[in-house]
């Protein structure tokens, strides 16, 4: 593929006012027409040629008004449709008629069959492989869609906005016609047909508006769409009341698919899931999967405004949907749960994903400038440190300039494709700041890291912080400007009160929030009766790496006293991390690991304080992961050691807290039936945190076997089995636990997907046999994304010791299955390959085996544009 250029934007010379689609459907011969209203854009020269985007299509007909263009007035080509000598003024109409084969289209991308159901997927240049079309995200048009296919087989027809009518052919066929009155972009297009079951309900819209709410998934599984109905109730009420914005149709569907790329897509009036963001019971989903349904459905369902009625200009825009998007579903989550807890989680899942993709070669800004294939910038960059940028402009706004903000966004956007310039011009007009500074946060990429030191002046009563941050160079990325950092902190005295400084100078500070500006910043602060502590980055309020100097005893202080409840996570967290460092290095010196008694202290206290809520205190004793620690150390990583030194410590932490985290367990045992919420979860979690600790403190298999037979939810279940394979690969108990579970649920795709995930990241070198034999197993199906994902995905992304082997074997075997699945599904290859983006960071050894497989993959030929974008990166 060639590199597309932001700066090479210009609109279309065309201007498409609307579309009328016809599908006949059928498995391998499906008929779509697309008759297209366009008119020349004023000023555009008029001999300038209509030129349409397709991919992969065979057209089998094409009309200038009715009338077949003579052969001399066009020229298709793979990937685009040229056609000449249209009219200079008047509107004319183009039909294309195209043939497919939904049946064969193994790439998940346009038109597909997904367990007998017909479904799209067009984000984001999809729409191209059903006709030849401007697909892009600037061209709005209005929709009307017809669908004929035959009854028994597809007795359900829907697509995009209200329906407008259908009926019987008479010859075993039937139709449905759709009209979506929202102009929109071709992505936003969807098309669904088959045979499912349906869960309603209704909602009425704060100004009495009444909406038909679907979720349509397969015969029998509709009990379990309930919970997805509620957390989409939830998700419309919330919009209304925190962002002001209302729904737009008289009816909104979700339906439900098991072949499916992502996690879900927005498409207007037409949610398409992964079935696994929508299928919840108390037997089969984890506490983990209903808070991924209720924040999923909301993130789609929001989408609706920011996405839909407000969409981006062009590609390189994707963060003012996403990374805006997120944001308003984790506000969302942090609304329905625990705002701390959830904000912990998120900076967990941030820093283990984000940061190493910020720190390797596939580094790039939330708004990049450039890009091979725009698959591959579905990124947790665009998404996850997006909604982060967005987080701070709230914070440097403060929520009544930002909601204003906000308003004036919708307000001046609605039916719009614009920019991220729009965007932020929104916020500047609303509060009078400038956030020209603020907005290099969109432009340069990589992590920024602050350091800071502080001095106390006891004669004077004054604190003095020196502050300094670097952003460090990325790909294309050399040097970088200073940023606007805002950082939330607080100073806490010796009796764990907070100082309340009578002035401060060298910083805007307004309420909490420093805004460190410069690249070296001193400020300080007047009237602080003693030597405080620092707390920084409340709430995490700038995603940034932050290296200050403290004791474990002024890290204790914060855990105790802090009154933000993430910055004490935060302090034990750091504590932990310390120690874990250490331990790697310990393990690598052939040294015997000492843990810190000042650790297990602060752990077990926090774990032993009811004040706090269990979901919190489990967030506590679940220490950063390896991965965690390795982008800690930076270089030269030794996963095993890592591991051993890991290992090491949560024993000592087992073997100290032994009786406290028997207490813990009993606490937290619960009775009465299983209910899925934030409370129960939050309880079940500690619950489990105490028994790790307490089968690490036994080294024998008992309790957790035990807990696999009593559990009943699948929480319980498969963290317990989970405990035992990890721990005990080798024991009976754990053989056993296996086969039961999976006999079991044999017939439930989505919970085997957790039995070959628990044991695709069993920690050693024998799990890549394990690995390759469960590929064999009956259950196992290499066309389904979420199947590749569970056990081949789960291995690269998440098994530091069983991937990264020392002889290379992990790293091979992974290049062989990128290519095998490459043949089928370009973007699920290309996702799966990310797994190495830290491959740099490793130990020699490692490092130059896993060259050799990016070598290896880069050689081959006929590589995908998606996989030979990301190895081209990767071995820059
Ligand atoms: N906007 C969607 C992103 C998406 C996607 C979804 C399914 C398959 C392929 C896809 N490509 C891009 C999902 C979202 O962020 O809401
Ligand atoms: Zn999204």
């Amino acid at each position: 593929g060639q590199i597309v250029h932001l700066e090479n934007y210009r609109p279309t010379d065309f201007v498409l006012e609307r579309v009328d689609l016809t599908f006949e459907l059928d498995p391998q011969e499906t008929k779509v027409e697309a008759r297209m209203i366009f008119h020349r854009r004023e000023g555009v020269s008029p001999s300038a040629p209509l030129v349409l985007d397709g991919d992969e299509l065979v057209m089998t007909g094409l009309l200038l008004d009715q009338e077949a263009i003579p052969g001399t007035l066009y020229e298709a080509t793979d990937d685009t449709l040229i056609i000449r000598e249209l009219p200079e003024r008047a509107p004319f109409e183009i039909t294309v008629t195209t043939v497919l084969s939904p049946e064969t289209n193994t790439k998940l991308m346009g038109l597909y069959r997904t367990s007998n159901v017909y479904c799209t997927q067009c984000e984001a240049e999809g729409f191209r492989r059903i006709t030849y079309f401007p697909d892009r995200p600037d061209v709005l048009a209005v929709y009307t869609v017809n669908i004929i296919a035959d009854k028994a087989a597809a007795p359900l027809l829907l697509s995009n906005g209200n329906y407008l009518g259908g009926a019987d052919m008479g010859d075993g066929r039937h139709f449905a016609s759709w009209f979506d009155p929202h102009p929109k972009p071709s992505y936003l297009f969807a098309l669904v047909a088959g045979d499912l079951g349906v869960v309603e309900d209704t909602f009425t819209t704060v100004s009495g508006g009444n909406v038909a709410l679907k979720i349509y998934v397969e015969h029998g599984k509709e009990p379990r769409a309930t919970y997805a109905m509620d957390a989409l109730k939830r998700s419309m009420k919330w919009d209304e009341d925190v962002f002001g914005r209302e729904y737009d149709l008289d009816i909104f569907m979700i339906v439900a698919v098991s072949d499916f790329n992502m996690g879900a897509m927005e498409n207007k009036g037409l949610n398409v899931f992964n079935d696994k963001y929508v299928l919840a019971d108390p037997e089969t989903a984890t506490d983990a999967d209903y808070a991924n349904i209720e924040a999923i459905i909301a993130h789609e369902y929001f989408h609706n405004w920011t996405g839909n009625r407000i969409t981006c200009r062009d590609w390189f825009q994707l963060c003012l949907k996403e990374g805006l998007t997120v944001y308003r579903d984790h506000e969302f989550s942090a609304d329905m749960r625990s705002r701390a807890v959830k904000r912990i989680a998120e900076v967990r899942h941030l820093k283990s994903e984000q940061f190493p993709e910020d720190a390797g070669p596939l580094a790039h800004p939330v708004r990049p400038t450039q890009y091979r294939e725009i698959n591959n910038f579905y990124t947790t960059t665009v998404y996850e440190k997006g909604s982060e940028v967005t987080r701070m402009i709230a914070t440097i706004l403060g929520r009544d300039l930002f909601k204003k903000g906000m308003d004036l966004y919708f307000e001046r956007h609605d039916g719009q494709a614009v920019t991220i310039e729009d965007f932020v011009a929104c916020f500047e007009a609303a509060s009078g700041r400038d956030l020209k500074q603020f907005s290099l946060w969109y432009h340069q990429a990589g992590t920024p890291l602050v350091t800071a030191s502080g001095v106390y002046n006891t004669a004077g009563q004054t604190y003095t912080l020196s502050l300094e941050q670097t952003v460090p160079p990325t790909p294309g990325q050399s040097s970088k400007a200073p940023m606007h950092i805002p950082l939330r902190f607080g100073l806490l005295l010796p009796d764990g009160s907070e100082a309340t400084p009578t002035a401060v100078s060298g910083a805007e500070i307004s309420g909490d929030v420093l805004h460190l500006t410069e690249r070296k910043q001193s400020v300080t602060f007047s009237g602080v009766p003693a030597q405080p502590v620092p707390s920084f980055n409340r709430d995490f309020s700038a995603p940034i790496n932050l290296h200050v100097v403290q004791s474990a005893g002024d890290r204790a202080l914060i855990a105790r006293f802090e009154t933000d409840l993430f910055a004490r996570w935060q302090a034990l967290n750091t504590m932990a991390l310390d120690n874990l460092v250490k331990a790697a290095a310990q393990t690598r010196a052939g040294r015997p690991v000492a843990c810190d008694d000042a650790l297990v202290d602060a752990l077990l206290a926090a774990a032993a304080d009811n004040r706090l809520e269990p979901a919190f205190r489990a967030q506590v004793l679940s220490l950063p992961s390896e991965t965690d620690i390795g982008r800690e150390i930076g270089g030269s990583n030794d996963p095993d050691a890592i591991h051993t030194g890991r290992q090491a410590v949560l024993t000592a932490i087992a073997t100290a807290g032994k009786d406290s985290f028997a207490r813990l367990v009993h606490e937290m045992s619960q009775s009465g039936p299983f209910r899925p919420d934030a409370e129960s979860a939050g309880r079940r979690a500690l619950r489990y945190s105490g028994l790790f600790y307490l089968v690490y403190a036994d080294g024998q298999p008992g309790k957790a076997a035990d807990a696999f037979r009593s559990a009943n939810n699948m929480t319980d279940l498969s963290q317990a089995l989970t405990l035992l394979a990890h721990r005990f690969p080798d024991a009976e108990e754990t053989a056993e636990a296996l086969a039961a579970f999976k006999e079991r649920f044999a017939n439930n795709a989505l919970v085997i997907d957790k039995w070959f995930a628990i044991q695709a990241t069993i920690p050693g070198a024998a799990t890549l046999d394990r690995v390759r034999g469960l590929m064999s197993d009956p259950l196992f199906n290499a066309n389904n994304p979420n199947r590749v994902r569970s056990l081949v995905g789960t291995f690269a992304f998440a098994n530091a010791t069983g991937f990264n082997r020392v002889d290379g074997e992990g790293y091979r075997f992974l290049a062989r299955q990128i290519l095998d699945i490459d043949a089928r599904n370009p973007q699920l290859a290309a996702r799966i390959l990310t797994s190495m983006r830290s491959w740099g960071s490793l130990e020699e050894v490692r490092a130059s085996h896993a060259r050799s497989a990016l070598e290896e993959i880069a050689r081959a030929s006929s590589l995908s544009a998606d996989v030979s974008d990301i190895v081209d990166r990767m071995l820059e």
